[in-house]
Formats: C-alpha cells, sequence, structure tokens
C-alpha cells in the first residue's frame, strides 16, 4: 500500500529523502511527523488505551498514569542479539557481537521489507541534551510503535524544536530504525503488544546507525538511549575526545552550601536509581543530594581543562521492585503522577504495585501478565506479581531533588568518579584510587554479580568494565586507552573511587545497611576530594579509617566496619587472576598502563 502523505514539518532535504525511502522499504499505511505536543501525546495514549496496550491507572490515585503489559517474549535487553557493525572485526573487540556490514544490511532490508504493513511509520526527532546544547546530539526514529513514541516523550526532548534544530542544518543527524516487525494484513487484529520472535539490535558505528527489530521494550526500543546515548555515543566521544558513560550524576551540597558534583557506574538494576536520589539519614542536618542523572552521563573537558557533564535523558527509565518511600522516595513523589508503567502489577482499585512497594502485599491483583496473582498464588508457584525488570518511565523534572543545574547546557563540574557493582565478597565498602591509571584500572576490572536488567543467568559474577560491557560501541581495549588519553587534556582530574554496597558476612547477611547510609560514604568521597578526610593506605588504594567516617546517628561499631573494608589478600590474589581473564581477551588492544596496574597491584598484595 502506497504511504498516506501528510506535509513534513521540516525542510531538510536529506531528512524528508530518507523517510520516503525508509517508508517505502517498510510500507507502514501512515506517515506521522511527531511534533511532540501533549494533544498528540494525549491522543497517542487514548488509542494505547483503545489497542489494550496501556491501561489508564484511576486519575484520583494516579494521574496521568498508564500501565502497560509486555509480551513474556519481550521483557529486557537481548544482548545476544545486540550487535555493532564496524567494518572490521577487530574494532568491535572480542566483547562485542559483530557481523560483516554488508551482510547486516542485506539481512536488514530483508526483513524490515514491508515489517509496518498496516502500521503508522512515526517520525520521531529527539535531542540527546537540552536542545541547543553544545553538548546535545541529534537523531531521529522512525518507529511503529506509539508506545515507544510516548515513552520517549518523556525520555528525551521530542518534537518541534528538534525539527527547528536540524533545519539550522549545523549537527549530525543519528538515523535509528524500529519496527517491532509485527505487519498487519487487511482486516488483521492487533495484538497488545506486537513483537517478533527474531530480535535484531544493530549498530554501524562508522555510519552512525541504528537499526533495531522485533522487541518493543526498553533499551531495545527506545534507542535514544543505550543504543545512541552510549554504543554510537561512545564513538563519536573517542574519535572527539569526550566520553559518554554509563553513569549517574549527582550534586552533593554541604551544610555551608558548598556543592561537589559525582559520576558512579554500576551495572544496569544496581541501584543507580537509588543513589542517584539519596536523601541523607537522621543527623545529617543541611546535607542534600541533587539529581542530574540516573544512568548516562556525556562527560567532557571544558576550556579550564576540568571535566564537566550532562545528563542526555530527560527522564528515568527506572527498576520498579525495590522502590519505595523507604528506600527511594524521591523516585516515589517522581512516578506519582505522568508516568508509564511496564510490567508491574495492577491493583482492583486502579492502581500498580510492585515487589518491595509496600510491607504488606495487595490481597488481590493482577500480575505483569495479565493473571490473577494473589499472596498465596505468589507462594506457591513462586511467581512475583511484577516482573524484576518491571519498569516506571517517568519525567525527570518531576524529581524532587532534581538539581537545579540538571539543564545547564555548559553541564556540571564533576570531581570524583566512582565505580561499582554488586559483589558479596572480597570488596570494600569503598577504597580510593591512588591515582587516575589506578583508578582506570579499578574501572576496567570491575565485576558485578548478573541482574534481571538483561536476558540470562541472574547471580553470576561478570567482569563488566566501567559498566559498559554491554553498552560500549567498540573495542574495549581502545575504550581503556581513551579513557588513559583523557588525563592529557585536563588540567585537574577527578578522583576515583570504588565502592560495594552489597558485601556479605559469613552468614549472607548485607554488612552494610545501604541506601540513606550510603550518605556516608559520599561524605568521606567529598572529603577527599576537597583534602579534608585522612585515610590509610593499603594494597588496593586509600582506605578510610573508622574514625575518618561520619557516624552520627548510625549505631555501627569499629568492628562491623573492619569486617566491611577488610582486605583479604588471598581473596585478592584470586580477584587479580579474575583479571587476567578479561585481559587475555583485550591482549592486544590493552594500553600497557593497565599491564603495570595488574602487576603494581601483585606486588602490593
Ligand atoms: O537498557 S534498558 O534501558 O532497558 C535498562 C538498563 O539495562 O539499564
Ligand atoms: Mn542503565
Amino acid at each position: 500500500m502506497k504511504a498516506a502523505k501528510t506535509t513534513p514539518p521540516t525542510t531538510n532535504k536529506h531528512l524528508i529523502r530518507w523517510v520516503e525511502k525508509m517508508a517505502e522499504l517498510c510500507q507502514p499505511e501512515r506517515i506521522h511527523w511527531v511534533d511532540g505536543s501533549q494533544q498528540e501525546y494525549d491522543r497517542l495514549c487514548e488509542e494505547l488505551v483503545q489497542a489494550g496496550t496501556f491501561t489508564r491507572l484511576n486519575p484520583k490515585l494516579w494521574p496521568g498514569c498508564f500501565s502497560a503489559r509486555s509480551a513474556p517474549n519481550d521483557v529486557a535487553r537481548v544482548e545476544d542479539r545486540t550487535f555493532i557493525c564496524s567494518l572490521s572485526k577487530d574494532t568491535a573487540g572480542p566483547t562485542n557481537n559483530w557481523e560483516d556490514p554488508y551482510v547486516m544490511r542485506r539481512r536488514l532490508k530483508q526483513i524490515f521489507r514491508g515489517s509496518m504493513q498496516g502500521r503508522t511509520m512515526y517520525v520521531l526527532p529527539f535531542s540527546m541534551g537540552p536542545v541547543g546544547s553544545p553538548m546535545s546530539q541529534i537523531g531521529v526514529q522512525l518507529t511503529d510503535s506509539p508506545y515507544v513514541v510516548v515513552n520517549m516523550r518523556i525520555m528525551a526532548r521530542i518534537g518541534k524544536p528538534v525539527f527547528a534544530e536540524i533545519d539550522k542544518d549545523i549537527q549530525r543527524v543519528v538515523p535509528c530504525m524500529h519496527s517491532v516487525g509485527a505487519p498487519l494484513a487487511p482486516g488483521q487484529q492487533d495484538v497488545p503488544w506486537p513483537c517478533n520472535d527474531t530480535k535484531y539490535i544493530v549498530h554501524f558505528p562508522e555510519t552512525r546507525e541504528i537499526w533495531s527489530y522485533g522487541s518493543g521494550y526498553g533499551g531495545n526500543a527506545l534507542l535514544g538511549k543505550k543504543c545512541f546515548a552510549l554504543r554510537i555515543a561512545s564513538n563519536i566521544a573517542r574519535d572527539e575526545g569526550w566520553m559518554a558513560e554509563h553513569m549517574l550524576i549527582v550534586g552533593v551540597e554541604s551544610p555551608t552550601g558548598e556543592k561537589t558534583y559525582i559520576a558512579a557506574a554500576f551495572p544496569s538494576a544496581c541501584g543507580k536509581t537509588n543513589l542517584s536520589m539519596l536523601i541523607p539519614p537522621k543527623g545529617f542536618d543541611g546535607w542534600k543530594v541533587w539529581t542530574v542523572g540516573d544512568d548516562i552521563a556525556w562527560i567532557k573537558p571544558d576550556a579550564e581543562g576540568r571535566l564537566r557533564a550532562i545528563n542526555p535523558e530527560a527522564g528515568f527509565f527506572g527498576v520498579a521492585p525495590g522502590t519505595s518511600a523507604r528506600t527511594n522516595s524521591n523516585a516515589m513523589a517522581t512516578l506519582a503522577r505522568n508516568t508509564i508503567f511496564t510490567n508491574v502489577a495492577l491493583t482492583p482499585d486502579g492502581g500498580v504495585w510492585w515487589e518491595g512497594m509496600t510491607d504488606q502485599p495487595p490481597a488481590e491483583c493482577l500480575d505483569w501478565r495479565g493473571e490473577r496473582w494473589t499472596p498465596e498464588i505468589g507462594k506457591a508457584s513462586g511467581r512475583t506479581a511484577a516482573h524484576p525488570n518491571g519498569r516506571f518511565t517517568a519525567p525527570a523534572s518531576q524529581c524532587p531533588s532534581i538539581d537545579p543545574e540538571w539543564e545547564n547546557p555548559e553541564g556540571v563540574p564533576i570531581s570524583a568518579i566512582v565505580f561499582g557493582g554488586r559483589r558479596a565478597s572480597t570488596l570494600p565498602l569503598v577504597y580510593q584510587a591512588f591515582n587516575w591509571s589506578s583508578g582506570v584500572y579499578i574501572g576496567a576490572t570491575m565485576g558485578s554479580e548478573t541482574t534481571a536488567a538483561a536476558a540470562g543467568t541472574v547471580g553470576k559474577v561478570r567482569r563488566d568494565p566501567m559498566a559498559m560491557l554491554p553498552f560500549c560501541g567498540y573495542h574495549m581495549g581502545d575504550y581503556f586507552r581513551h579513557w588513559i588519553k583523557m588525563q592529557r587534556n585536563l588540567r585537574s582530574t577527578p578522583r576515583i573511587f570504588h565502592v560495594n554496597w552489597f558485601r556479605k558476612d559469613a552468614e549472607g547477611r548485607f554488612l552494610w545497611p545501604g541506601f540513606a547510609d550510603n550518605m556516608r560514604v559520599l561524605k568521606w568521597i567529598v572529603d577527599r576530594v576537597r583534602g579534608r578526610a585522612l585515610s590509610l593506605e593499603s594494597p588496593i588504594g586509600w582506605t578510610p579509617r573508622f574514625e575518618d567516617m561520619d557516624w552520627t546517628g548510625l549505631d555501627f561499631d569499629r568492628a562491623s566496619f573492619d569486617a566491611l573494608q577488610q582486605v583479604d589478600r588471598a581473596q585478592w590474589k584470586r580477584e587479580v587472576m579474575d583479571h587476567e581473564e578479561l585481559f587475555l581477551d583485550l591482549h592486544d588492544h590493552l594500553p600497557p598502563e593497565m599491564i603495570y596496574e595488574r602487576e603494581l597491584l601483585i606486588c602490593r598484595l
């Protein structure tokens, strides 16, 4: 069928020509140029309700909120279907799936042919970062999923102002193709969550293109997020001398009004959102943690030789299970309105629920699959009401702790970089790297137990350098080299730290309370950066003494702290052996600094 024509709200010939070409390939029934307005959003949400994709929540309890259930085979990122199609396999490196770009292009042309039949193709212009900021990047996503359009309106700046940027014709635009891969024959009834068993999440780093097929979920489909802001942007950043990182950004304010910005990298679903919205515990009067971002940071040297960062996103795509007024009341306030929930439970009063939201589960609800669920059924079947990777999509502007500087087009100055993971043993609560290159080594050898954010086993330790293993769009060895090189353009480098909230004792109990008490660690980090706190030299780095930490309001004894901070040489020798495994894979691209740092660490142990 010939696509119905509307007038494009752009004068950019390349863009118009590309849209025509892609419409010819995918054969949508209609083309809709997204203006990003509230009316358009409301209309699309209403259509999603009519289609059965969305349930409108009770407006008295959850104003402006919707809940969606995905297909059970489309619930997380699919790393084994994610490809980096650089011209040479060597450029992608051993940690990425690679396919010859010519072969992949041919395959994609085949599967996209007619893939949008019976559907609308949305032309969705988006800016990662504030529109017009010198640190921002622009993309246009063609998608046949209205669910994606409404989620992207929360997660990025979209619509008219972005078309206006594109029409200035000064910035390169990243083309992003997306189809759920479920064409409709004439008269065929649609399903609430169209998708395809065959999935492809493909990146062409040299031509800066993204093609995603078969999934409508999260990072597979909201292409501004992991695909653009990390995999493609890491390539742009390497070429241009900046960094695209899987990091939250917070501003820690002291009672005297001194503000210190910290960026922190943790793998998916390790509590980045919680840390980015931390509320200091009792006794920390006058301290405040401001949120700049919860997932991605773009970091660039400024004219003074300092690193500055922006959050390229405009919303939070956070893990719902475990989020509560106790663990993250700022997140709860953020998601209280104008939020889209995916794969959580629906309560009979038209609300949502997930494990950990309240101590008491609802007596009855519909689980994320839409089936009746009670605490008894849950116990007997072992099924949770919400999917462990159930998510909320909420506007960052609604966050009570959002930093007044969060949309500063120049970004915020970064004084510290924190790496962390989920580790039951070996890694202490906190330590500081001796210098930049030992810090890069710490980031490069980070490990974490796997979570539900990606399809696959949960709970196994895997090396996840800088939390970028699934997100670095080129060879990980070259990525470490880029990190090392960054120091040369800086007059002052941020201090680098490693934290682990998840260390356990011999009985398997967490040694650290976590959440609000993580403020104590942030405060030590701020004090170190400001040259105020002392520490001990250990084989792995600088570690705080018991008396270097602020214990106001917490009954935590010296012995417990020693257990948390213990650097066990036998465990560490095993840990360093593990580091080698990853380095062997990367050896031919590994910067020499990584070898020297490893040797030095072994000597100190
Ligand atoms: O990649 S997602 O956006 O689905 C979430 C994550 O893994 O952090
Ligand atoms: Mn993430």
